[in-house]
């Protein structure tokens, strides 16, 4: 047996192996295999998400409590362009909301194109524990979340999303943005110092102290969608996948595209059958390229994944995506490596 069997042998990554020939550091990777431990989507959010997570995780809280407290700072940020209520609506003016959320038992919840309810990955949660469904959606899951305690809320646009509306009715062109995730109209306290805004769409993977993992995922949507779009966010699979004898993965970007390969799941398998996170990610992003009809250079998908041991990788179409990762030694931004050179 050679080295590298040897160490898959013993469940380290080789693709991490590969990148600087040796085993990596805890210099080099200091986050890497500890736990408990919490990473998500677009890290100008994982500043404040992870955080929120990382309170229930380091006093020994459930991941599933972590990912749900997590996700819920970017439903709650009313200047978020893809999160919540205050995010960019459909091409007719409505702001459908997205989620899901899965536990280490394989229990599972999620809300599809919901209108004025400002916690659908909540309301997710309560069609997992509290209803014999594992999906509801529109009319049906909001008077779910009423049933539930929800108050209706009101359905006005925030500011940033009536202007950037109003922009988009100019020409009324479905044009996603990539990366739009890391941009956002309005100049606020939160911006970062490199220029970027606080506001992202936010798939969140976590692993507890007693080593259970958990996902949740929560969306607007693609911005000046159709009316009754839904994206991979929701779709169990697609946008987030947990086995926690595995590991975990969650996707951001053109939800058509990961629900054509069933991205979460595949990266799931991928892990099962040996693969590292980084390999698994990226695995599944060639997959993609190989089977989508669309121009690449228009779409953006970004994956993160983790293991059950704690190592965790990523992989996106296109350059510009990235991630944060929150243990106990504090929260990394980490670049993902991406197929397509333009
Ligand atoms: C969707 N995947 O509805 C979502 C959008 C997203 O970052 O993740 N944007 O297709």
């Amino acid at each position: 047996m050679n080295r590298r069997d040897l160490l898959k042998l013993f469940g380290l990554s080789s693709v991490l192996l590969g990148v600087v020939g040796k085993r990596p550091s805890k210099k080099q990777h200091p986050l890497i295999g500890a736990k408990p431990i919490v990473l998500s989507t677009w890290y100008n959010q994982s500043i404040t998400a992870n955080v929120a997570a990382w309170n229930i995780l380091k006093n020994r809280g459930l991941a599933v409590d972590a990912v749900e407290a997590g996700v819920q700072v970017s439903e709650n940020d009313p200047l978020n362009c893809c999160v919540g209520l205050g995010a960019n609506p459909d091409r007719e003016g409505h702001v459908t909301l997205d989620a899901s959320i899965m536990n280490h038992k394989h229990e599972v919840g999620a809300v599809a194109c919901v209108e004025r309810i400002k916690s659908p990955i909540h309301l997710a949660r309560q069609v997992m524990e509290k209803s014999p469904h594992v999906m509801l959606v529109g009319q049906g899951a909001q008077e779910f979340a009423l049933q539930q305690g929800h108050p209706l809320e009101s359905g006005e646009l925030s500011g940033h999303a009536k202007a950037a509306y109003e922009e988009w009715l100019k020409k009324s062109e479905y044009k996603p943005i990539v990366n739009i995730e890391k941009s956002n109209p309005i100049p606020t306290p939160t911006q970062l110092k490199a220029g970027e805004f606080n506001h992202d769409t936010i798939g969140m993977l976590a692993i507890d102290e007693f080593g259970n993992l958990s996902g949740a995922c929560t969306t607007s949507g693609m911005a000046f969608k159709m009316r009754g779009r839904v994206g991979d966010s929701p779709i169990i699979g697609a946008g987030l996948y947990v086995d926690n004898n595995v590991g975990a993965a969650t996707a951001t970007g053109h939800g058509e595209e990961v629900i054509r390969c069933c991205g979460s799941f595949l990266i799931v398998e991928l892990m099962r059958n040996g693969h590292s996170p980084d390999q698994a990610c990226k695995i599944a992003v060639e997959r993609l390229l190989e089977m989508t009809p669309r121009n690449p250079k228009d779409i953006q998908i970004g994956f993160i994944a983790i293991n059950k041991m704690g190592e965790y990788g990523s992989y996106s179409l296109q350059q510009g995506f990235d991630f944060g990762v929150t243990t106990a030694a504090g929260t990394q931004q980490i670049q993902a490596k991406f197929a397509v050179k333009l």
